[in-house]
């Protein structure tokens, strides 16, 4: 039989080494999964129970591998359901291909069954390129495109393919004619460097400079190495932006930690008392919780220049390679002789994982998460892989886990979407089967997504050579986050109505689906629950019941914020007895009024 237009597709797929797709059934993609299945499913075809985890697994896959992420849906509902894991490639910068079918050309722009305007509906999250299939002669070359220019711009980009022209005859290569563009598989990275000459300008500074901070991002990821060198040279300290958590050890003691409303207190006394600043692969967007402008001088490094120089007033813009740009700048750097910056940043850094212990250490009731994930830190396998959904885990992730080399991380760090968590570590499971994965989600999350994705849990486990994937969740029986951003920003108490959600047994529901499930309703049964989902022989849910009035406070409280949340307890909370006994206990006096 003649290959057909999604055989070629898969064929060229497979030439750019694509050997993963995540996605999910429908007509509109009929001719493809035929093909796949003729192709003895490669790339393999891995069956979410949503297209939109589909999306979020291509994400992940591209953060946890490096690699171009794909997912596949089907025309009309199966493409509408992609868009929110797409942003979140998007906003992220991940390298993502979405192969969505559609009606066949013949019947379009005749509101035929399933069809959606998919051009316009891609536009923007496939901003960097989106292309309909109409011609077979297109294919190859439109999938080079689309491959070349997610990995390029670090962006999504889409295919949409109607689904009669999927069944055409293909041609194996456009004949050499007008009106024909032939396309070609593989490309090069370039060397970026930027000039000698800014260089030695960004040198100087840095040189100049008596107290200096270091911010790194997932744009230092594979700088690791360089950044330490340079923060040893210039005795400066490390912060860290979320998505780059992983980039550098939390066990080092010039490293401070995360930074911003999810941040740790070394880390904003570094970025308060600095003069100067140093940010490698980062976009943080929180410009409050760098120094005051006119405090510090500024050099940034970002291989973006459409990223550069937009967070804050910076003197200095090196657009590069991080890894490449650092190594240029430190045979011009001048080793710091006088160490006193980088001893108070090492006091402050010791003191500060002190003050982690004993807030993880108090009661609460009945559990205090921060426990929970202090015990987790202090468990991790080597080379474990975590995921954080978005809600209060994100909080004691960012601040709670000590990061040791060879571990990696992520969450959605820029659409801060709920829902990720449990699609992300199954993505992590796919790339790295002999890894450990950590998901850490809230029970909104685990009832929005989580619960759904545990059955595609259970389809793949035994596939994995470490079997170990391990569900973490926070069971309060509110919508925690957002309860606590509406005491501290708005000052409203907490509106029943929005923020309690269902209770449900997460750890029974493990066990119908053929996993572990560990309750766990008592501080000293954190510990033991740990040790048995690392040595489980299949995946495991831990159904931790935590208690929703620790608050996940930033690690500055502005007095605003401060006097929000006083009014939003008084205001009748319906926890604000519990709330001001945990602030009493995790040392936050003098934030709430003592009437407990
Ligand atoms: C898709 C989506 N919907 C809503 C939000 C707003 N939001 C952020 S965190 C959060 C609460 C999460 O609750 P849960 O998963 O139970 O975690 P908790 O904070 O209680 O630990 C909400 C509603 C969001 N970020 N993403
Ligand atoms: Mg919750």
């Amino acid at each position: 039989m003649a290959m057909t237009v999604a055989d070629q597709l898969l064929e060229r797929l497979r030439e750019w080494g694509v050997h993963r797709i995540y996605g999910y059934p429908g007509d509109g993609i009929n001719a493809i999964l035929g093909a796949l299945d003729a192709a003895g499913n490669d790339p393999e075809l891995i069956q979410v129970r949503h297209e939109e985890m589909a999306a979020f697994m291509a994400c992940a896959h591209a953060k946890f591998t490096g690699q171009l992420g794909v997912c596949m849906a089907t025309s009309g509902p199966g493409a509408i359901h992609l868009l929110n894991g797409l942003y979140d490639a998007k906003l992220d910068h991940q390298p993502v291909l979405a192969i969505v079918g559609q009606q066949a050309a013949t019947s379009l722009g005749g509101h035929y069954q399933q069809e959606i305007d998919l051009i316009s509906l891609f536009k923007d999250v496939a901003s960097e390129y989106v292309t309909m299939i109409t011609q077979p002669e297109q294919l190859p070359m439109a999938v080079d495109r689309a491959v070349r220019i997610a990995a390029a711009e670090r962006s999504v980009t889409c295919l949409i393919l109607p689904n009669d022209v999927q069944e055409k005859e293909a041609h194996p290569r456009p004949p050499q004619e007008f009106k024909m563009v032939p396309g070609s598989v593989g490309f090069a990275w370039p060397r970026v460097l930027p000039p000698d000459a800014e260089l030695q300008r960004a040198a100087t500074i840095l040189n100049e400079g008596e107290r200096v901070a270091i911010l790194a991002g997932q744009g230092a990821r594979r700088a690791a190495d360089e950044l330490l060198e340079v923060a040893d040279v210039l005795g400066a300290g490390v912060a860290k932006a979320l998505l780059g958590k992983d980039v550098v050890p939390d066990d080092l003691p010039f490293v401070t930690g995360s930074i911003g409303l999810l941040g740790t207190r070394p880390s904003y006394e570094l970025m308060m008392e600095c003069d100067t600043l140093l940010m490698v692969g980062s976009s943080l967007p929180y410009s409050q919780f760098l120094p005051e402008y006119g405090q510090a001088k500024g050099v940034q490094i970002d291989i973006d220049a459409r990223m550069i120089g937009i967070r804050y007033p910076m003197d200095v813009n090196l657009v590069g390679d991080a890894k490449e740009t650092l190594r240029a700048l430190l045979p011009l750097l001048e080793r710091k002789t006088d160490r006193k910056w980088r001893e108070t940043i090492e006091e402050n850094v010791a003191d500060w994982w002190e003050i982690v212990e004993s807030r993880a250490m108090t009661d609460a009731d009945p559990i205090n998460p921060q426990r929970v994930f202090r015990e987790l830190s202090s468990q991790l396998p080597d080379n474990a892989i975590l995921t954080s959904d978005s809600g209060s885990a994100a909080n004691w992730y960012a601040r709670d886990v000590k990061m040791r080399k060879g571990m990696r991380g992520s969450l959605s760090g820029t659409l801060a979407t709920m829902g990720c968590g449990v699609p992300y570590a199954i993505a992590a499971k796919f790339a790295h089967p002999d890894r450990v994965a950590v998901a850490l989600v809230g029970d909104g999350a685990m009832q929005m997504n989580g619960m759904a994705e545990l059955l595609t849990v259970a389809k793949y486990w035994r596939r994995w050579s470490d079997p170990r994937l391990v569900i973490l969740v926070l069971h309060n029986n509110d919508l925690n986050q957002v309860t606590w951003e509406m005491r501290a920003m708005e000052g409203n108490a907490k509106f029943e109505a929005s923020q309690d959600i269902p209770d449900f047994d997460y750890a029974r529901y493990a066990e119908m689906a053929g996993l572990v499930g560990i309750r766990v309703d008592k501080p000293d049964q954190v510990a033991p629950a740990w040790e048995r989902a690392f040595s489980a022989d299949r995946p495991v849910v831990i159904d931790a019941i935590v208690d929703p009035d620790v608050p996940p406070l930033p690690p500055h409280i502005e007095f605003k914020q401060a006097k929000a949340m006083v009014k939003a307890v008084l205001h009748n909370d319906p926890d604000g007895k519990g709330i001001v006994r945990q602030a009493a206990k995790q040392g936050l006096r003098g934030l709430l009024p003592s009437r407990s």
